[in-house]
Order: C-alpha cells, then structure tokens, then sequence
C-alpha cells in the first residue's frame, strides 16, 4: 500500500503555472477595490487560510438512491483506497485535512497503523460516526424496530454498545467527537408512544455519554424524516437541544443543512443553538425538495452566506466556546465524488470569505439605527463580491491547486485508478 501523498507538490505547481499570473493581477484588482470600502481582503485571505472542514470516508465513492447505485471506474473499494481519494482533494484543495470515519464500514484490524496511513498521506481523523441504521453481518439482534429507541432492550444495548466501540476506535484514530445518528421512528400513527420512545432514546444515549473521554464530545444529528416517514425520534432542533441538555455539557447539537422542512430558517436555528452553548457541528450540502444530497452551495449559496455570517457573529461572541465540527455531507450520484468534493470545498470557503467580507460595524449600527435598507445593503455588499482570487490566492499560498479541477483532470487520478482498482460492483443503492 503506497501511503505517500498521491500528487507531488512539483506536479501542483507545474499545473498551477499557467494560471498563477492571472491569479494575481485578479487579486490585486479585488485587494484595491475591497479597500476603497475599506475591507481588508489580506485579512479574509488569512483567515480562509485557516478555515478547514471535514470529508467523510463515504463521500469518496459513488453514493445512491433508492432505486439504484451507477459505480464509477476507479472508484475506491476500502478505506485505504478512500483515504487515498481523500488525499487527493486536500493536497489541491487544502482546505479539507480531515476524513470522518464511518463505522462499520470503515472497519479494519489495525486503527493505529489506520491512524499512521492516514498522517503519511497528509490526513487526520475528524468525528467518528455510529451505523446502527442498517444491519450488519454477523449481529445478535436487528434493527428492524430501532435502534437506541428499540422497545426490545437486547436492541438497545447492541446499539450502545456499539457507539461506545466507537470510541475506542476513534481514541486510537486521534478523534474526539462521536457524531450519532439514529433512524428510529414509526410509519404509522400509534406504530409506537412518542413519549415513551424518546424516553428511551434519553436512556440509551446516557449510556454513550457515560463512556465519553473528558475532552470528546457526543454530537446529536436530528433530520425530520427517512427512513421513517410518519415520526422520527430525533426529528429536529428542539428535540435535539432538549436531549443535549438533559444528557450534559459534552453533548451537543449538530445541524445539517438538508434535514429540515423545507424553508426553514436554518441560519436562525445555527443563532439559537449558539445562544445556549449547544452548537456542536455542522454538515453542509444542499437540497432541492427534501433531501441532503446535492454538493454544497449548487442550489442556494445565499443560504449558505447567511448561515456563514450567523457562525462569524458566533465566533465573534463566543458562549461556552465556540469549535463547531464542520463536515461536508453529501452524495455524489452523478459525478466523480473527487469533483464534487473539490467544488463543494470550494463553494463552502466561498461563502464564508464573504461572509468574513461583511461590515460588521455597519451591519450593527444599522440593526441599532433600524436602518432595515442598510442593515440588508451590508450583507448584500459582501454576497456579491466575487471572492474566488481570495480563496484561490489563500490555496495556492498552502500548496494547493489555482483551478482545482482543471488540476485534477489534468492529473488523470481517476484514469489511472480505473487501471489499478478492482471493480466495485453494481452494489446497492443508499448513502
Ligand atoms: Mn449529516
């Protein structure tokens, strides 16, 4: 298994040559037009320069639905093979330097050698996150009627038990959250008593919590529906926050911008769980009807804006701290999941430099002067400013690609992978 970094930084600066000249005649242009209103674009540089968000194990194969799974030639089959795809986005995007592990299915017999593979390719581990939606090969008990929330009490321990595997495993990966998700609800009213349900999802969860190192954190993902489609236990915000608070101060909320209903005001929920120290993490996608499939900012990037300036005015204010875990979370049906991957990073820092763009002085002087034209005329200011000289020059500076896809093409990653990789089969749908 060759664990050195898939690209060489002379092959990313060989690509890069015929784009950096422009690059930095734009940037200048953008520098000397930022100052003019007097915002500081070296600052937005440096601060995008330290931003980071997470890549799941899972997004570097092709995903699915329902109805089917389309394989890509070349499209990774292990860990080590996704690892290695990984690897691949954060050497020309530099912006993604952590994969979240998802258990069982990145299972394997040496987490700390896992661990050592990883650093080689330029890689860390981020949260850790629980399956006990599916059933595995090999288990005692299905899940067939949940999980955490199970009415069958052998369930529900084979559930804990599993989370708290988790974190022995993601102790030896170098991890310190454990993200869970449950799918536990009903399809029929009266299928199960809501009450007594979430009573014992209370339960169970407080036995996950009870075996959390000092400094990890349990981070709670709620989505409305699927797979159940009349209740789910852990349907929202509120439910969620009411959890984290009953089980403590290591328990936290995670927000994914694709499980709400539709419409809902998301950034405001980002404020509310803030306000009351609970914002654990956050998952970025997007989505059209119901779903949290669609690469980041590809259907509404404005959203995206708001709700990056609703995590600047948090950091800005901190209350008990502010380290929300930022991973992207999507499924890449129709593209090779490297490309989504690179235009999704891309498209995340994007709206939060502009996000950092924004007046702030101007924006709270207007919301105290209810000057409600100039309050929105700050935000708007930032949204429209064409910031991709500020994300590129703050790539490039880390060793990363000008134009991350045409890099990437022209690497002919996936090509070669299509040679060496063994095929991985028509599979299922799901993810
Ligand atoms: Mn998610």
């Amino acid at each position: 298994m060759a664990t050195k970094p898939p690209l060489s930084a002379d092959q990313i600066a060989d690509l890069n040559a015929k784009h950096v000249n422009d690059l930095d005649r734009d940037y200048d242009h953008l520098c000397r037009q930022l100052a003019r209103r007097g915002v500081d674009a070296e600052a937005a540089v440096a601060k995008v320069a330290a931003f980071s968000v997470a890549i799941p194990t899972w997004g570097a194969g092709r995903g699915g639905t329902r109805f089917a799974k389309f394989p890509l030639a070349g499209e990774p089959t292990n860990i080590h093979e996704k690892l290695q795809d990984c690897a691949v986005v954060q050497q020309l995007a530099t912006v993604t330097p952590r994969v979240s592990p998802h258990l069982p299915w990145d299972t394997v017999d040496d987490y700390v050698g896992l661990r050592e593979e990883a650093a080689e390719l330029g890689l860390g581990f981020d949260a850790i996150n629980s399956n006990t939606f599916q059933d595995q090969a090999g288990q005692p008990h299905s899940y067939a009627t949940g999980s955490l929330t199970s009415s069958d009490a052998a369930v529900r321990a084979q559930a804990v038990e599993h989370n708290v595997e988790c974190i022995e495993i993601g102790r030896k990966l170098g991890s310190r959250d454990l993200t869970v998700w449950i799918g536990d609800g009903t399809n029929f009213p009266g299928q199960q008593d809501l009450g007594r349900q979430f009573d014992r999802y209370l339960d169970s969860a407080s036995g996950i919590y009870a075996a959390l190192p000092d400094d990890w954190r349990m981070l709670l993902e709620h989505k409305m529906y699927e797979p159940a489609f009349y209740s789910t236990v852990i349907q929202d915000w509120g439910t969620s926050i009411l959890a984290a608070q009953e089980l403590g101060p290591k328990a936290k909320c995670l927000v994914d911008l694709g499980h709400h209903a539709p419409n809902v005001n998301i950034e405001q929920i980002v404020s509310r769980l803030h306000r009351f120290g609970k914002l654990g993490g956050f998952h970025f996608n997007d989505s059209k009807y119901g779903d949290d499939d669609l690469d980041s900012g590809s259907i509404n990037p404005h959203q995206l804006f708001l709700v990056f300036n609703e995590l600047i005015e948090a950091e800005r204010n901190p209350r008990d701290g502010f380290d929300p875990a930022y991973m992207i979370d999507q499924s890449h049906n129709v593209t090779d999941p490297i490309e989504s991957m690179l235009v999704s990073a891309e498209a995340i820092v994007q709206c939060y430099a502009k996000a950092l763009l924004v007046d702030r002085d101007a924006l709270h002087d207007a919301q105290d002067r209810d000057d409600v034209t100039m309050a929105f005329q700050a935000l708007r200011r930032a949204y429209t400013v064409d910031v991709t000289p500020i994300v590129a020059k703050a790539r490039v500076e880390a060793g990363g690609a000008c134009d991350v896809i045409a890099a990437y093409r022209a690497s002919g990653w996936r090509d070669r992978k299509a040679q060496e990789r063994k095929p991985v089969g028509l599979g299922a749908g799901i993810v």
